[in-house]
């Protein structure tokens, strides 16, 4: 692939949708809103461009498969962004692989986990994220986004 020059000081972005993401404004509007996926892929691939990161994005409902994205993620990609969705509340296997790669990962939640039933109170991934944004909608993404290459610049400006 070949990378236009003004692209090379850029930074590379995964953001990762977990389980039931895919279904966003097709159901339950009440509490996910009417914003679909999609929607939100978009408004962060323009917002990456003002901030001048490339974003990739990846849904998937399997465990198995977000533990190898953030494996891969390792080679491709200075940072995280990630809702991972119901594995947020219960998989260690999704917390171990964020500690092992080592990118700095910005959590984030569409609803306010913390005004919700008390099983969506505890995060497994909070503890390994440089941060946590939750009941923001599909601005908590947005504002996800811009966390991480605010820190991705200071870290490189030191
Ligand atoms: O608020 C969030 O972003 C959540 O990560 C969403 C998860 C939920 O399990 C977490 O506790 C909080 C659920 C995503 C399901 O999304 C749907 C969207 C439309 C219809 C049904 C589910």
């Amino acid at each position: 692939m070949v990378v236009p020059p003004e692209h090379l000081h850029w930074v590379k972005i995964l953001v990762l949708h977990g389980p039931n993401l895919n279904l966003l404004g097709r159901r339950e509007p009440g509490i996910y809103g009417s914003v679909t996926l999609n929607d939100i892929n978009r408004l962060l691939e323009e917002e990456g461009q003002k901030l001048q990161a490339k974003v990739s994005t990846l849904q998937s409902n399997h465990e198995g498969v977000l533990v190898d994205a953030i494996h891969d993620a390792q080679a491709n990609y200075q940072g995280i962004v990630i809702n991972a969705g119901a594995y947020t509340h219960t998989s260690v296997a999704i917390r171990d692989a964020i500690a092992a790669v080592n990118l700095p990962t910005v959590e984030v939640h569409l609803s306010n986990i913390y005004r919700r039933e008390s099983f969506r109170h505890h995060s497994f991934i909070a503890p390994v994220a440089i941060g946590q944004i939750s009941g923001f909608g599909a601005d908590s993404y947005r504002l996800g986004l811009q966390a991480l290459v605010f820190h991705l610049k200071q870290l490189n400006s030191g």
